[in-house]
């Protein structure tokens, strides 16, 4: 299924006169303030944010999963997907693929359909955390894993990885290993570091020289004694061992509960270490759930982080990847993708928003209460009327949700797809 322009301007039409009256009454509040609008809403329009390919069907946990219909049943119908969520939200124009889940049968089919959507390739991932079929097992381990036959094989299927991406046009490689033991005494932890240490460099150096490497770090799970890579000191200390275009990836759920991530991203951002993000929020650990539906204020105060540290010139704002990653158990995907881009915008917005001079000469002065006051000034702020506007302006749906329910997308998937399609890798 194909949304099209004419959708999504008659669509528009009908709420247009009551999203301007918003408008222009924030317009007007901020105007006085000192802001430019018409600025704000460039950066608003620029930010964009790639979907990973597994995030197009239902999840699952341990326990079960239960299917929705019309889920994508190949990697074109995965890129169909993100065009529908493109064509919405005009706030993603990129996929993250995961291999072996998503190798192409025909490259020019899909880079044909890649550009005709207007979808790049983001960063590719590769999968040493399960058995497809490989001679050997990653049971106990794979890049750090005790038997080098198992590190060489995992090694062997990051360079492959690397290959895939090349004939696609990425530009990066995400490494998140489950490596780890669940046992104490099962395994020697610093020899387990540094085969991992010398796996990463031979795949570091199998990587073109514009790729970056993105290394991920995860506490616990699915292993639940020692994980080799549990946070980002350790993967910063991998990256500073392998080269400057290998950096750190945050993903928000892999921190133990309560950690202060912005504080991570700010001591990221002044070593020029902060590779990008994957988004998604969580209760209690890895809980992969809607970004923003549990913390907003963790979320906004990241991108004060990442505003300021761009803007001071730590880090540019460029040199950081941006996608989401979760998984949705019971709701449909692409409806819970659209509603973790819009989360992720506000925040964004409101953190645009921070008056930083005035901040700063809080922070100058120990005035506590005030630095408090500029913040909260910023998140209280109902930004959604700049949101949409952005969307409005680069095409896309006043309300993508409510468009979506009312072209009935689903239905539709369904009816073409099947009730019982499933899509690959989950
Ligand atoms: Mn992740």
């Amino acid at each position: 299924m194909r949304i099209t322009q004419e959708n999504i301007s008659e669509n528009n039409q009908s709420i247009l006169s009551a999203h301007q009256q918003e408008l222009d009454f924030l317009s007007g509040l901020l105007s006085k303030e000192g802001v430019d609008i018409w600025a704000l809403i460039d950066k608003i329009k620029e930010f964009q944010i790639a979907v990973p390919s597994w995030a197009l069907g239902a999840g699952g946990t341990r326990f079960g999963r239960f299917g929705l219909g019309g889920e994508p049943r190949n990697l074109e119908e995965k890129l169909e997907d993100i065009g529908l969520l493109k064509a919405l939200t005009q706030k993603t124009s990129s996929v993250s693929l995961h291999i072996p889940w998503d190798i192409p049968s025909d490259y020019s089919t899909i880079t044909g359909l890649a550009s005709e959507l207007g979808i790049s390739f983001d960063a590719m991932n590769s999968n040493t955390f399960q058995d497809y079929g490989q001679q050997e097992t990653y049971k106990l381990g794979s890049l750090g894993n005790a038997k080098k036959s198992i590190r060489n094989q995992a090694v062997d299927h990051n360079i492959q990885v690397i290959e895939i991406g090349k004939k696609l046009g990425s530009k990066g490689l995400t490494v998140w290993l489950a490596d780890g033991s669940n046992f104490p005494g099962q395994s020697s932890m610093r020899n387990a570091l540094q085969w991992t240490q010398e796996s990463l460099t031979q795949i570091y150096t199998a990587m073109p020289d514009d790729w970056k490497l993105l290394l991920e770090y995860k506490p616990y799970e699915p292993n639940f004694y020692h994980t080799i890579i549990p946070d980002w000191g350790t993967s910063s200390l991998l990256c500073k061992s392998l080269g400057d275009r290998a950096k750190v990836l945050v993903d928000l759920g892999h921190h133990l509960p309560n950690t202060n991530i912005e504080q991570i991203v700010a001591t990221l951002m002044y070593q020029d270490m902060l590779a990008g993000f994957h988004f998604n929020d969580s209760k209690y650990g890895d809980d992969d759930l809607t970004t923003g539906s549990i913390k907003p204020y963790q979320l906004f105060l990241i991108f004060c982080e990442l505003i300021s540290g761009s803007e001071d010139g730590a880090q540019t704002w460029e040199s950081i990847s941006w996608m989401i990653d979760a998984s949705h158990n019971t709701k449909d995907p692409l409806e819970d993708l659209m509603q973790a881009l819009e989360v992720i915008s506000i925040c964004f917005t409101k953190a645009l928003l921070v008056d930083r001079k005035k901040l700063s000469a809080c922070q100058l002065d120990g005035d506590v209460v005030g630095a408090q006051e500029c913040l909260q000034e910023a998140f209280q702020r109902d930004v959604r009327p700049l949101v949409r506007e952005a969307r409005i302006q680069n095409g896309g749906a006043a309300n993508p949700i409510t468009l979506y329910r009312k072209l009935e997308v689903r239905k539709n998937l369904i009816q073409e797809r099947g009730a019982n399609s499933r899509s690959t890798g989950l």
